[in-house]
């Protein structure tokens, strides 16, 4: 089945800034779209994501990658939806840069996912299953992934003051995917009447979290213990997304009000682990100190989740490098930060080659697209990050699995503790 037409209009995304969604046409009428989501805490070895630097929307127009979608359109018209492979890597070769910033990649990968998307109706497959059609994956059963909720948000995410970006809870003892988020809405909502009890604000931040003005951050995790207590969930496990890059500066992490050391905020994150119930820390160093990240793996790898995500950018030569200075022991996998989905299953499975474990994730501005959920269900990543267990943008993702569970119901297991497993 042929692509006839490509059409990419501005949409606004979570944050109420634009971004692309794209519709593939084929021949004989079939329609699909995909959105794309974007950064705040991008890393610099990101994909270029094009905007127009304009006036209108605060420079953070979307027109100019339209302009590439149609010149884009140019060069995949006539071409088989079932080409994915192809269409990706001809829409690398008509950008011809590293990072693409000729055409942009938030302008690619909506057209790379509305054509898997597409593609998918045409063989009247669920996306998953397409995907694994489409990609030769080889695996025979499924996983529904560990679904990691943010429900405390600091960070440039939010303006509660804490360092640390993203506070998850990790339901992974829950049997189904379903009593899982049951699990983490519960624990979400007792939360917000302790906050509320302790005087503190129940507004939520960018990914829906919530973003008290608490400077300390042992004490959220506190909080954290008493909400899953209270919530009949004493053993559901934390992890944490400090984002450190943004709190680095010439050698030193500027954490708590401290100016330190790799190796003294190492010393902190190893003493939180000890007092809290933590089994995953994302970006504990920023995205080009390699010392510290070896450092800490060599330290903490056999017990914690060590994940690269703007170290890796989801990128192959990045995660090549990681694993020869074993540098960390699992990635986060964002489409946009490469651009393509071809790009992103290589490192997915670069990834698990490697013994690494994988977290599919959405961005913080996000729209309701689901395709991530489909994505990770596809590749049996035993994990996923979509943001807290509320607004419909995090949501998306979260009631797709339920929808996919449900559907797979008695050929699919729960991640559990295979999550994070190496
Ligand atoms: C992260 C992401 C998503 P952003 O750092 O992991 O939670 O944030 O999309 O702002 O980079
Ligand atoms: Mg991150």
């Amino acid at each position: 089945m042929k692509i006839s037409k490509i059409k990419a209009r501005e949409v606004l995304d979570s944050r109420g800034m634009p971004t692309l969604k794209t519709s593939i046409i084929l021949q004989d009428s079939t329609c699909a779209s995909a959105c794309v989501p974007s950064g705040a805490s991008t890393g610099i070895h990101e994909a270029l994501e094009l905007r127009d630097k304009e006036k209108r929307y605060l420079g953070k127009g979307i027109l100019k990658a339209i302009k590439s979608v149609s010149l884009i359109e140019k060069s995949l018209k006539g071409l088989s939806v079932f080409d994915q492979e192809l269409i990706d890597k001809t829409m690398c070769e008509l950008d011809g840069t590293e990072n693409k910033r000729n055409l942009g990649a938030n302008a690619i990968l909506s057209v790379s996912l509305a054509v898997a998307r597409v593609a998918s109706a045409v063989a009247k497959m669920p996306l998953y299953k397409y995907l694994r059609k489409a990609f030769k994956l080889k695996e025979k059963t499924y996983l529904l992934p560990c679904p990691m909720l943010n429900i405390v948000n600091g960070g440039i995410h939010a303006d509660s003051g804490l360092n640390i970006q993203e506070f998850m809870i990790v339901p992974l003892k829950q049997k189904t995917f379903r009593e899982a988020l049951q699990a983490a809405s519960e624990t979400y909502h007792t939360l917000k009447e302790l906050l509320a009890q302790n005087g503190l604000t129940t507004s939520v931040g960018d990914e829906g979290g919530f973003a008290p003005k608490i400077k300390n951050h042992a004490a959220v995790f506190r909080l954290l213990l008493k909400a899953t207590s209270k919530a009949g969930y004493p053993n559901m496990p934390f992890a944490i997304d400090c984002a450190a890059s943004e709190f680095y500066e010439d050698t030193f992490y500027f954490f708590e009000g401290r100016k330190l050391k790799y190796k003294e905020l190492g010393a902190i994150y190893s003493n939180f682990a000890v007092n809290f119930p933590i089994i995953s820390i994302e970006d504990p160093f920023e995205q080009d100190d390699f010392p510290a990240w070896e450092y800490f793996t060599q330290k903490e790898g056999k017990k914690l989740n060590i994940v690269g995500d703007d170290l890796f950018v989801t990128n192959l030569d990045r995660l090549e490098l990681g694993i020869e200075r074993k540098a960390a022991n699992s990635i986060l996998i964002k489409l946009n930060q490469i651009g393509t989905l071809s790009e992103t299953i290589k490192v997915i499975y670069k990834a698990k080659e490697a013994g690494f474990s994988t977290i599919i994730s959405h961005r913080s501005g996000e729209t309701e697209d689901s395709f991530i959920a489909d994505l990770a269900v596809a590749v049996n990543s035993g994990a996923i990050k979509a943001g807290a267990p509320a607004r419909s943008e995090r949501l998306a993702k979260y009631n797709r699995l339920l929808e996919i569970e449900e559907e797979l119901a008695g050929k699919a297991i729960f991640a559990q503790n295979k999550a994070f497993i190496r």
